[in-house]
């Protein structure tokens, strides 16, 4: 369900004299607001087909109600959260979670709703029903050769059907690891995921990407064959320069110091992009800006000054994503703070002082250039994003719009309160 445009224009109306006077405010201030409104109004961040439903920990799962049913449905959502926000203009299909069965008419529908196709993702980390070989020891790294050609199968049919609905990169993260010492010779296992990951890389097309996820650890708990950024820089570097490093934020051991990361592999040319969530403790899979907004803050900054470096486009020299598991929020809510919090940090960073933190950073002012990173951090810039999101239709207040069209009542009414996503 798409909302009937004149609900957003009457919403926006309502709001609009209370944001003129809050945006004058910044105009005011800064005299860069324009051209920050501009970037922000381009950047589109891709939602993932797992996430419009209700995740699960491995002790249960609660059903939130009207989860999309289908692919189809799931597209509907995400339709309606980019008419609502106009910056979640793309889908990130997961493969065998949500093959589409008709891929045309797909193309079809995603065009209705001004949605591109965003990396495909492969899943090896489970078995399916009526597959022939476990994955219980690995995939791509197993040591039976016939497992791991079923694996590089799978990841070629996901580049197909990818092919065939207009995507230009899969990623492949990897549940292959050990969960005991002695268990796994790690060199061996690296060359044969090398090996494989080679097979793969032989089978992009010309204009495609190949990105290496990494994490630290879980559901192996004592080795990951993709255990770090140095771990798939390494596959990477070796692969070729289609191949690149993907950063999950949540997929790093407490305390990492991702923002430098993101900078090295900039640097290096070999950053694919994110995969945005937030954790305390480990993939907790949480909302984006829930509980560290100052590190995502820290990571745009890098991100826009090495993209600045290396005359990379912001939209699309990189791969936006989020990966989250919704739990105990409705999705399409904990989707929108998501969004937000992403733009939020990405106009805050485009606010820094660039070139008075370099001559503090030149003559090692320390104080200054904490003084000049969190003047941005300070400020609040969400009626510079709301802005960009209304110059291109979207609605002042997304959430409460969401809430006071009581859209998940309307869900739960066409698709019932026990509907389950596809793949959780
Ligand atoms: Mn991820």
């Amino acid at each position: 369900m798409l909302l009937n445009g004149s609900i957003i224009e009457k919403h926006n109306e309502q709001r609009m004299r209370r944001h003129q006077l809050k945006l004058a405010s910044l105009k005011d201030e800064f005299s860069q607001t324009e051209q920050i409104i501009q970037q922000v109004a381009a950047f589109q961040v891709a939602i993932p087909s797992w996430a419009l439903g209700t995740g699960g920990t491995r002790f249960g799962r609660f059903s939130g109600g009207g989860e999309p049913r289908s692919l189809e449905e799931k597209m509907e959502d995400i339709g309606l959260l980019h008419q609502l926000n106009r910056s979640s203009g793309a889908i990130s299909l997961h493969i065998p979670w949500d093959i589409p069965q008709d891929p045309a008419a797909i193309r079809q529908l995603a065009q209705e709703y001004g949605l591109k196709f965003d990396a495909v993702n492969s899943n090896t980390f489970q078995d399916q029903p009526g597959q022939t070989l476990s994955y219980k020891f690995g995939s791509l790294q197993h040591v039976d050769k016939n497992v791991r050609k079923q694996a590089i199968n799978h990841n070629i049919q996901v580049i197909q059907q990818g092919v065939e609905l207009g995507s230009k990169a899969i990623t492949v993260w990897l549940s292959d690891g050990s969960c005991f010492p002695g268990q796994l010779n790690f060199r061996g296992a690296f060359e044969r995921t090398l090996e494989s990951l080679g097979e793969i890389y032989q089978a992009l097309p010309s204009d495609w990407k190949i990105f290496i996820e990494y994490k630290a650890f879980e559901p192996n708990f004592y080795s990951m064959t993709v255990g770090d950024w140095g771990q798939s820089l390494l596959y990477a570097s070796k692969l070729g320069p289609k191949a690149y490093t993907l950063v999950d934020l949540g997929h790093h051991l407490p305390n990492a110091n991702i923002e430098q990361i993101v900078a090295l592999l900039l640097m290096e040319g070999k950053l694919a992009g994110f995969h945005f969530n937030d954790s305390k403790y480990g993939d907790d899979d949480l909302t984006v800006g829930s509980i560290n907004p100052y590190q995502l803050f820290l990571i745009f900054n890098e991100l826009v000054e090495g993209m600045n470096a290396r005359n990379m486009n912001h939209v699309t020299d990189l791969g936006w994503m989020i990966d989250a598991s919704h739990n105990v929020k409705d999705p399409l809510e904990d989707l929108m703070q998501s969004v937000e919090a992403i733009l939020v940090a990405y106009a805050q960073a485009l606010l820094i002082d660039t070139p008075a933190l370099k001559e503090a950073q030149e003559a090692n002012d320390v104080v200054r250039c904490q003084e000049i990173l969190q003047a941005a951090f300070r400020t609040d810039l969400r009626p510079l994003v709301a802005e960009a999101r209304i110059r291109n239709g979207g609605a002042l207040e997304p959430l409460e719009l969401f809430r006071s069209e009581a859209i998940r009542t309307s869900l739960i009414k066409k698709r019932g309160e026990k509907s389950v996503a596809t793949g959780l």
